[in-house]
């Protein structure tokens, strides 16, 4: 079908064709999303925004951009030699393991069994031949495969070498159990040292804990004075922050699979603990029902497939569970499910740990850590991120790659419904308003077309609509990753920084959610934000604690200027630009109290 697309589209014109390809290959994300991406593109063509010549968004560095290497491509690990595959040197084998496992261990698995891409084992490889692979390697394909040769990622010998490497047995990086994550622990201020209340004057519910990535740091900054207060030093590639229920414990964690975890009531906020939950990792909750307030955290790791719960308040490590296991359709076995998204429930004291191979939803109790019991509810594949709707009671999580959400009621415990979506839906956490029409509803963004799916929430006093897509929205264009809305707005805001055209990857589409047939109006963030020269791609709306401003990053590479632009949510004027040398590539922003309540 995309192949179709792509040259009924593209066929006649040969640097248009090159256009498209050059921009999603630049992509990492590529790596679990190309096939999608393509579409944005060609969606984005179809619906007339080559009307004027197309500015290509400029890439964001010239080896990896969105995404991260993984932090396994810098480990040596050991070489396993087929004497039927083409001979190898150790050096090329090394080469080989960095390569994979920065560019292509996202789609195709740490062991290579396949995830998003195709399966790479020598007993199919070997079948393929050097001919067939190089070919395939060097121009990509339709299918989804990156032209990693033609867009000059890899050079030719870099394409040799990954030819003779993916006919040799995968190397295996080592795996973590109690012992080897316990080592890493650090307890680096015993709870009975640390302050009894707040220390300093910071109005914590409006602070905003900032992501800058490829600083491997985090920035805390005040929501009223939009001053930087604190720069603390986190893991490799930032990914996420969350908060505990209290609002005091800060949890960071980087794609190393390294938590800080940072006391927001000292009078100079710092880490007081550490730990590395595996090798790499993305996601980290801490427990929120009623009468475990700030007790457990848990993080989840790509490699080794498994989540670790420990204690909240010093990331002692209390119990590791691995989630191999047998796929939710085939029921075939999986041996990397990686962890995806985790949340915490408000009904149970439970958490939700998506394990994206297998589309298992892990309902894990925490009341007994010693007998622990796991729901298994089985969605659809593969699963990513999500949130919760309105009343906090139903999980929507987006199997992203079946074009699904996955409804799981956390009161019930079981899965309420399969909704059917555009092309792999990228909600974040999703966006909660109520519409109206159809009463609440919860949205999700999408990376493979231009659509807002609107789905109603609300079993009780709108049954009709409930788990049904009510209303579909056009946006700016594919390449969308975040949206939100707030409590107290009647905005919806969209932001598109994976698409292909610098004018909607630099720019945000807000729409009037009393008005939906208005369509949206764009705001020129990037533009606003007076940087010079950079991707400046926009990304992540966030709202304040009071729901009157929105913030929203407008992420460059490393070496140039990035900033953090404020609008005021009821006018749509800018409000304020927050420039600073320490804000290197800020991508998501988490303000306290709204993350602290699941506000989105
Ligand atoms: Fe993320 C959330 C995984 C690339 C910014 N990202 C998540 C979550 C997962 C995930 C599983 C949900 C965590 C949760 O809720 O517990 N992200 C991945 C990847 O595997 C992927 C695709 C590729 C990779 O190699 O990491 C990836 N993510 C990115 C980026 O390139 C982004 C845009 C910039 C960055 O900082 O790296 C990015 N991801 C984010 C953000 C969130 C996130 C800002 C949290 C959104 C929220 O509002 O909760």
């Amino acid at each position: 079908m995309i192949a179709i697309c792509f040259l009924l589209r593209y066929g006649a014109s040969a640097q248009a064709k090159n256009h498209i390809e050059e921009t999603f290959v630049r992509f990492i994300f590529i790596k679990q999303l190309i096939a999608s991406s393509l579409m944005a593109a060609i969606s984005m063509a179809a619906i007339g925004a080559t009307a004027e010549p197309q500015k290509k968004a400029e890439p964001l560095s010239s080896t990896q951009e969105i995404g991260g290497a993984s932090p396994l491509g810098a480990m040596k690990l050991h070489q396993n030699i087929n004497p039927k595959s083409p001979a190898m040197t150790e050096a090329e084998f090394q080469t080989g393991t960095k390569i994979y496992f920065e560019r292509c261990a996202g789609c195709h698995g740490v062991l290579r069994k396949g995830a998003t891409g195709k399966a790479l084992t020598p007993d199919i490889t070997l079948e393929k031949g050097s001919d067939y692979l190089n070919t395939f390697i060097y121009y990509g394909s339709a299918q989804g495969m990156p032209n990693w040769g033609t867009s000059g990622t890899l050079s030719k010998e870099e394409v040799d070498i990954m030819v003779k490497y993916i006919q040799h047995e995968p190397p295996t990086p080592p795996e973590m159990g109690m012992k080897e994550v316990e080592a890493t622990w650090k307890l680096l201020i015993e709870p009975k040292n640390r302050p009894k209340q707040q220390m300093n004057k910071w109005d914590l519910g409006n602070l905003f804990s900032v992501t800058l990535r490829d600083a491997g740091k985090i920035a805390l900054i005040d929501g009223a004075s939009k001053k930087i207060v604190q720069i603390l030093d986190t893991g490799y590639a930032v990914h996420i922050s969350r908060i505990s229920l209290s609002g005091r414990y800060l949890y960071v964690i980087g794609r190393d699979a390294k938590i800080v975890l940072i006391d927001l009531w000292m009078e100079k906020p710092a880490a007081v603990a550490e730990i590395k939950v595996g090798l790499e990792a993305r996601s980290v909750e801490t427990s929120k029902f009623k009468g475990f307030e700030d007790r457990y955290a848990i993080a989840g790791a790509y490699w080794p497939p498994q989540y670790v719960m420990m204690d909240g308040d010093t990331l002692k490590p209390l119990r590791i569970v691995g989630t191999r296991g047998m796929t939710s359709d085939t029921q075939d076995y999986h041996p990397e499910p990686r962890v995806a998204a985790i949340v915490a429930s408000h009904f149970r004291p439970e958490f939700l740990v998506n394990a994206k191979e297998t589309g298992m939803v892990h309902m894990v109790n925490y009341a007994d850590l010693e007998n622990l019991k796991v729901t298994m509810i089985k969605t659809p594949r593969f699963l990513h991120d999500g949130g919760f709707e309105s009343t906090g009671r139903y999980f929507m999580d987006a199997a992203n790659a079946s074009d699904k959400i996955a409804v799981i009621d956390t009161k019930e415990d079981k899965l309420a419904a399969v909704v059917s979506v555009g092309k792999t839906p990228h909600p974040g956490r999703g966006a909660n308003f109520v519409h109206p029409k159809f009463g609440p509803v919860w949205a999700t963004g999408h990376l493979g077309d231009e659509t807002i799916t609107l789905i109603g929430t609300d079993p009780v006093k709108h049954k009709e609509q409930a788990w049904k897509v009510v209303e579909t929205l056009k946006g700016a264009g594919g390449g969308s990753l975040f949206l939100k809305s707030h409590p107290k707005s009647k905005n919806l805001w969209v932001d598109t920084p994976l698409n292909p055209d610098e004018k909607v990857s630099q720019s945000i589409a807000v729409f009037d959610i009393n008005h939906f047939g208005n369509g949206f109006k764009s705001l020129p963030i990037a533009e606003w934000a007076g940087l010079g020269k950079g991707a400046k791609r926009v990304l992540q709306p966030e709202y304040n604690k009071a729901g009157n401003e929105v913030w929203f990053s407008v992420w460059s590479a490393a070496n140039e200027e990035s900033a953090i632009v404020v609008v005021d949510d009821k006018t749509l004027k800018l409000k304020a630009v927050i420039k600073d040398k320490a804000l290197i590539t800020p991508t998501g922003k988490f303000n306290v109290y709204n993350t602290q309540h699941d506000v989105y």
